[in-house]
């Protein structure tokens, strides 16, 4: 591959599982399934969920806020930061992940479509802030003193995801398009493979089994990532 190539990374739960945290789909999920997942995403993931039981959907977000505190980056995540460092051509990772590891990593190519656990947002003044602690407790916005106003700052079904135009114009630019991690359940995520290609990139994904996407992609590695992605990154940089 040529060195000034364009990359975007996109990466789902499925990076931070091996640092231990929970994927939505699948065993050991976030949400409720056969398998027994705590979570129904129609009581956690929407506006609506939140209107009608914000106790309930803030008790969701405090915990895996401060479940945050106990887990690490692992070789993945440290992969892409050292891509991040060492690639001279453009590079995006867009995260759908709202923890902190890429970032804990060292990467800073780096923007988070559906938004990030350490914010929260002010429905009364419309401010997002940096949170570490819980907003279950209803704390006053330090923004505008509003009571009981603070939301997590996370993109819920229906609503439209971060910097979709940064997101593709990078796309549309794009030598090269990983997918890391993502089951393609969720659009427009999903989508990105289709949009990549159809402007001339080559694709690739690196997921543990293969996802509802796979068959769009070029190539296709199945494995954990712990494994798979520092062994990409240094055949790229390697090059
Ligand atoms: C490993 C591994 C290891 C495990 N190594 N791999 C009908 C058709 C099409 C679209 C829609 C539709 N009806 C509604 C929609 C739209 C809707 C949608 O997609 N719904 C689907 C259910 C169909 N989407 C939206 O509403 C979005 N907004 C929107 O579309 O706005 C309009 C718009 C219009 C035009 C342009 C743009 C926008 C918003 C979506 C918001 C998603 N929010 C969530 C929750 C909030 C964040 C949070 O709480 O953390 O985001 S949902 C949840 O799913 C979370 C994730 O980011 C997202 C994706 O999940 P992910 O990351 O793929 O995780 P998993 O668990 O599904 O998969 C993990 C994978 O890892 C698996 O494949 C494993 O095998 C693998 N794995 N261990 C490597 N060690």
């Amino acid at each position: 591959m040529r060195s000034d190539a364009a990359i975007v990374v996109l990466t789902g739960a499925g990076i931070s599982a091996e640092s231990g945290i929970p994927t939505f789909r699948g065993e050991d999920g976030l949400w409720e399934t056969e398998d027994g997942g705590a979570y129904r995403i129609e009581d956690v993931c929407t506006p609506e969920a939140f209107r009608r039981d914000p106790a309930l959907v803030h008790h969701f977000y405090d915990g895996r806020r401060r479940a945050l505190r106990t887990v690490s980056p692992n070789p993945a995540h440290q992969a892409l930061a050292r891509l991040d460092r060492d690639w001279p051509g453009d590079l995006l990772i867009v995260t759908q992940n709202v923890d902190d590891l890429h970032e804990r990593a060292g990467a800073t190519r780096l923007l988070h479509m559906h938004g990030a656990l350490r914010s929260a947002w002010c429905a009364a003044c419309d401010a997002r802030m940096p949170w570490e602690g819980d907003l279950g407790d209803a704390p006053a916005c330090p923004s505008c003193g509003a009571g009981g106003r603070l939301r997590p700052d996370i993109v819920w079904f229906g609503e439209m995801p971060y910097e979709m135009e940064r997101i593709e114009a990078a796309l549309a630019a794009a030598d090269l398009f990983v997918s890391i991690g993502t089951s393609g359940a969720v659009y427009p995520a999903a989508g990105f493979v289709r949009m990549a290609a159809a402007c001339g990139a080559r694709t690739l994904e690196l997921n543990l089994d293969p996802s509802a996407g796979s068959a769009w992609f070029d190539e296709v590695r199945s494995g954990p990532a712990g494994l798979l992605v520092p062994a990409w990154v240094e055949e790229v940089l390697g090059r």
